[in-house]
C-alpha cells in the first residue's frame, strides 16, 4: 500500500548515498575486489549497521568471492540484502489482526447492526523530548484514518506549552478528533477523559501523545505510570501498546536509550523516526538484535504519509540498492 518501497527508497535516500559514495558505485555491477571489500567495509559501519551485522554481511560475501572471483557488486548487494532479511527475521511489528500492515476492520466477525461496541486500541508514545511522539501520534491517526479505521487523539503532553497547540494543530489539519486540555492540567485525567470520549464515540483507536521525559526525571516517570493505570481503569487491557519512539539519526546510541526506557516501562515496540535526515539508517539492525523489540512504524519525513509500517523486504532492498 501507499507505494511503499519508492517511500523506503526516498526516505532512506542518504544512508544508501553513504554506502554508495564509500564503495564508489559498487553495487552497480562492477566486479568485486579485495579493496572493494574493505570499502564496503567502512560504509556498513558508517552506516551504523554495527560489528556483528557488518562482519555477518562481510563474511558471506568473501565466501562468495571465494568460491567465484568473478562476483559482480550486484551479487554482492543482493547477498548483503539476504544477512539483512535474516537478522530482521521477526522484527516488523503488526499493528490489528495481521491481516496486512494495519490489521482488519474493528470488528469483522460481528453480525451488522449487532456489534457490541469494543473497546478501543490503546497506544501510548513514549520518548525523550524531540524524538517525534508527536508527530507520530498525527501521522498515525491519519495512516489508520487512510486504512478505515475510527481514531482519537490525546494530547498527554500537558507539560510544554506548546505541546497540546501543536497536536491540536494537526488535529484539525488531519481532521481527527482529539481530547485537550490546558498546559499544566493532569495528564492522567486527560488520559481518562480521552478513552470515554473514544469509547462513546466506539473509535477503534486512541493514541495517547504524552511528554518527553527523561529517566531521570522521576516525577514525569510517575505521570507516565499514572497514565497507564488510567487506562487501565477503564480497560484492564489497556493499554495495548506502549511504544518508545527513538530518533534513528541517534544510530547505535539509541540502543542505550530504548534499554533505559524497557526497564523502566516494559515497551511493547519502537517507532524509529527521523531516518530521512541521516546517513546512519543501519541503526535499525543493531537496535532489533539487541532489544528484541518489535518495530512498528518507521519516520522517513515529516509529512503524514512519510510513517511507514516496518517492512524488512522493502528495508533490506532500499539498502542495498535494488531497482524496483
Ligand atoms: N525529517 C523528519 N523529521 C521528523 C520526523 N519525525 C519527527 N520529526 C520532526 O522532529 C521534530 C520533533 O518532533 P515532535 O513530534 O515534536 O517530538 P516530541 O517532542 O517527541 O513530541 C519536529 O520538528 C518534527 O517535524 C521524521 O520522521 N523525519
Ligand atoms: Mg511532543
Amino acid at each position: 500500500m501507499f507505494g511503499l518501497f519508492k517511500k523506503f527508497k526516498d526516505g532512506l535516500a542518504k544512508t544508501v548515498a553513504a554506502i554508495t559514495e564509500k564503495t564508489h558505485g559498487l553495487f552497480g555491477g562492477r566486479a568485486i575486489d579485495v579493496s572493494s571489500l574493505e570499502t564496503l567495509e567502512e560504509a556498513l559501519y558508517t552506516a551504523d549497521f554495527g560489528v556483528a551485522t557488518t562482519e555477518e554481511i562481510l563474511v558471506e560475501i568473501k565466501d562468495a568471492y571465494k568460491k567465484d572471483k568473478e562476483l559482480r557488486g550486484q551479487q554482492a548487494a543482493a547477498i548483503g540484502a539476504t544477512v539483512l532479511r535474516r537478522v530482521l527475521a521477526g522484527s516488523e511489528g503488526l499493528l490489528g489482526d495481521g491481516d496486512g500492515p494495519l490489521g482488519r476492520p474493528s470488528d469483522p466477525g460481528a453480525p451488522s447492526g449487532h456489534a457490541l461496541p469494543r473497546n478501543p486500541t490503546v497506544i501510548v508514545m513514549i520518548g525523550v523530548n524531540g524524538s517525534g511522539k508527536t508527530t507520530t501520534s498525527a501521522k498515525l491517526g491519519w495512516l489508520l484514518k487512510q486504512d478505515g479505521k475510527s481514531v482519537m487523539l490525546a494530547a498527554c503532553d500537558t507539560f510544554r506549552a506548546a505541546a497540546v497547540e501543536q497536536l491540536k494543530a494537526w488535529a484539525t489539519r488531519l481532521e481527527l478528533p482529539i481530547v485537550a486540555s490546558h498546559t499544566g492540567a493532569d495528564a492522567a485525567a486527560v488520559a481518562f477523559d480521552a478513552w470515554q470520549a473514544a469509547k462513546a464515540r466506539g473509535c477503534d483507536y486512541l493514541i495517547v501523545d504524552t511528554a518527553g521525559r527523561l529517566h531521570t526525571k522521576s516525577n514525569l516517570m510517575e505521570e507516565l505510570a499514572k497514565i497507564r493505570r488510567v487506562l487501565a481503569k477503564n480497560d484492564s487491557t489497556a493499554p495495548h501498546h506502549s511504544w518508545l519512539v527513538v530518533d534513528g539519526s541517534l544510530g547505535t546510541n539509541s540502543i542505550e536509550q530504548a534499554r533505559v526506557f524497557h526497564k523502566s516501562f516494559g515497551l511493547t515496540g519502537l517507532v524509529v523516526t527521523k531516518l530521512d535526515g541521516t546517513s546512519r539508517g543501519g541503526a535499525i539492525v543493531g537496535i532489533w538484535r539487541e532489544l528484541k523489540l518489535p518495530i512498528y512504524f518507521l519516520g522517513l519525513g515529516e509529512q503524514p504519509e512519510d510513517l511507514q509500517p516496518f517492512n524488512v523486504e522493502n528495508y533490506a532492498k532500499a539498502v542495498f540498492g535494488a531497482e524496483a
